[in-house]
């Protein structure tokens, strides 16, 4: 008996780290579909499928391949239901010499992985995960000792190292590392949005669609319309149609939202990367042969491969430096539950209901939508960090913690004080009529303040500048609103706290756990 190579559902790359040395001859591979993996935060139907479908399909070419797999089904009799359960009956039947796993993406896993040698009484190897382009011991040992830990000085770091967009005398290409102040136009109603890519469900996706309708269809969101890729050949066509279609535009329309427009110029590659069915370094390669051919411009391409060598690599770096501790963080002391909406769509502020609507329908969204809609209301309404975070988690076909965590607890609502974003990302309605038609079909005007259509984005906004003054007031990107506040004199700023108080009294909020 050979080694036992534990491949988690997110895991689904033939390089990752524990098939590498694989023996067909004397080692297997486990895989297993548990229900504790899809129910410990109640995923979207969509997220489920996804991610049973491409394990499906992932063990198939591993045994067409000539490997033995066990594969656990779902429903098959004696499933444990749980990581550790399926490991540990899979030693039992069968003890291998050892099990080696690839490290997990969610802390809750690990944690458990560390106890696995001893219950398992075989010798468990934990191998890094080298489909991303730091480790987390690399990322800290860049991290600790510096004043601050900022993304730009990591990812100069990080473009300096790989030498993506470098020229030959070791300079950034266009002379700059980000031309992000380029990405931040809105959309012209008249220009198109790039064809989408889809994917037509196979007779094994169509299995897994009914299994999962019957076992998890109560979940939040709908199964309608699953077009997701669900192998690595199909995810590959998925990033070529993007750099064919989307990715010019890409940069320039980055922050723009429209109306019933789900993707706009966006990739929807997150979910493949983060299963393992796209290679990041891959991803970035051919981002930037598009620049070279002169297909698309370098603000579209930098501003891709920043987000992904950049932000991607950052977030998980921080993740795994500061948890658990970062997710209990709560800086700007926030407690309210989360409003219904959230989980139904209903409300008349259309960006919200276009944006949960699409997020209920697609297992979508994108970074705008989620920073500057969903993100910003529960940043100025003040809801507790915990309840936005699992909210994240169940949504999005791409989230795992190690990315939801700190795009949330950080980037979004400055639960962490600011260690990961140097500013709270809160917007009044202003920002979002720039950045979108939305407030065109909305019965609220993002102009107003205080009347009944007012929208509600802006007594919230100054409701959350006064809230949190005093903890603002320090911060130098702070200091327009603190002292635009200020000026406005007490009765005005009464007047908002009041209207906004107000907006948020007539809501309905969410059980925790109802949903
Ligand atoms: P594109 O816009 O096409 O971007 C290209 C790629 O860059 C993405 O596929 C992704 O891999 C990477 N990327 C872009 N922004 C980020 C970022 N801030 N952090 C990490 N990677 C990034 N991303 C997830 O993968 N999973 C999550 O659970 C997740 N939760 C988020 C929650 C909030 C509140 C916010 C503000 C952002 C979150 N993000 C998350 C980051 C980002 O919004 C998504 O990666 C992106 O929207 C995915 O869509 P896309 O593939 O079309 O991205
Ligand atoms: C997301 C997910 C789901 C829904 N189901 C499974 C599963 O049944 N089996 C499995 O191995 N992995 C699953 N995953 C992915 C894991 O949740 C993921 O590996 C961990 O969150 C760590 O990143
Ligand atoms: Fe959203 Fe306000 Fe615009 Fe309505 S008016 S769409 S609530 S920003």
């Amino acid at each position: 008996t050979g080694a036992l190579r534990f491949v988690l559902g997110d895991q689904l790359s033939h390089a990752v780290a524990s098939l590498r040395d694989l023996d067909p001859a004397r080692d297997r591979v486990l895989m297993a579909e548990v229900l504790g993996e899809a129910t410990y935060v109640r995923h979207h139907p969509k997220k489920i499928a996804f991610v049973f479908s491409a394990m499906r399909h992932f063990a198939a070419e591993l045994a067409a391949n000539g490997v033995t797999v066990i594969y656990v089904r779902l429903d098959d009799p004696g499933n444990t239901g749980s990581l550790s359960g399926e490991l540990a009956r899979a030693v039992a039947a069968d003890p291998p010499e050892r099990v080696v796993v690839t490290e997990p993406g969610e802390w809750r896993l690990w944690d458990a992985m560390r106890g696995w040698e001893a219950e398992l009484g075989v010798p468990v190897e934990v191998r890094d995960d080298d489909r991303f382009f730091t480790t987390p011991r690399s990322f800290r040992a860049w991290a600790e000792g510096r004043k601050s830990v900022r993304m730009a000085s990591f990812y100069q770091q990080m473009r300096k190292r790989t030498g993506f967009l470098m020229d030959a005398a070791g300079a950034p290409e266009g002379g700059k590392y980000s031309f992000d102040p380029d990405n931040r136009e809105p959309i012209p109603g008249e220009v198109a949005s790039p064809p989408r890519h889809t994917v037509e469900p196979d007779a094994v996706t169509r299995e897994v669609l009914d299994l999962v309708a019957a076992r998890f269809g109560h979940h939040f969101g709908t199964l309608d319309g699953f077009d997701f890729a669900v192998t690595a050949g199909d995810a590959e066509a998925a990033l070529e149609h993007f750099i064919q279609h989307a990715l010019p535009g890409f940069g320039t329309y980055q922050d723009a939202m429209r109306h019933g427009d789900p993707l706009l110029f966006h990739s929807r590659l997150a979910v493949y990367m983060n299963a393992g069915l796209l290679d990041p370094r891959h991803v970035c390669r051919r981002a930037q042969a598009a620049w070279e051919s002169g297909h698309a411009p370098l603000n579209a391409v930098e501003g891709f491969i920043r987000q992904i060598l950049g932000w991607r690599e950052f977030v998980r770096g921080i993740y795994w430096w500061r948890m658990p501790a970062y997710a209990e963080t709560n800086a700007l002391d926030a407690h309210r539950r989360l409003p219904e909406f959230y989980w139904t769509g209903e409300t008349d502020m259309v960006c919200l209901r276009d944006a949960i609507g699409q997020t209920q329908r697609e297992a979508y969204a994108h970074h705008i939508q989620r920073l500057m809609v969903m993100g910003n209301f529960a940043l100025l309404a003040g809801v507790e960090p915990a309840l936005v975070n699992e909210w994240y988690l169940v949504v999005y076909a791409d989230a795992y913690e190690w990315v939801e965590l700190p795009n949330v607890q950080g980037m979004t609502l400055f639960a962490d004080g600011g260690f990961l974003a140097t500013k709270p990302y809160a917007a009044s309605g202003k920002y979002i009529d720039r950045m979108s038609d939305y407030c065109r079909h909305c019965r609220y005007d993002p102009k107003k303040q205080l009347t009944d259509d007012a929208c509600p984005f802006n007594a919230l906004y100054w409701h959350f500048i006064d809230r949190n003054q005093a903890r603002l007031r320090g911060n130098p990107r702070m200091a327009f609103p603190v002292k635009t506040l200020d000026r406005m004199g007490p009765d005005k700023v009464a007047a908002l706290r009041e209207h906004a108080e107000r907006f948020l009294n007539a809501l309905t909020y969410a059980e925790p756990g109802a949903w």
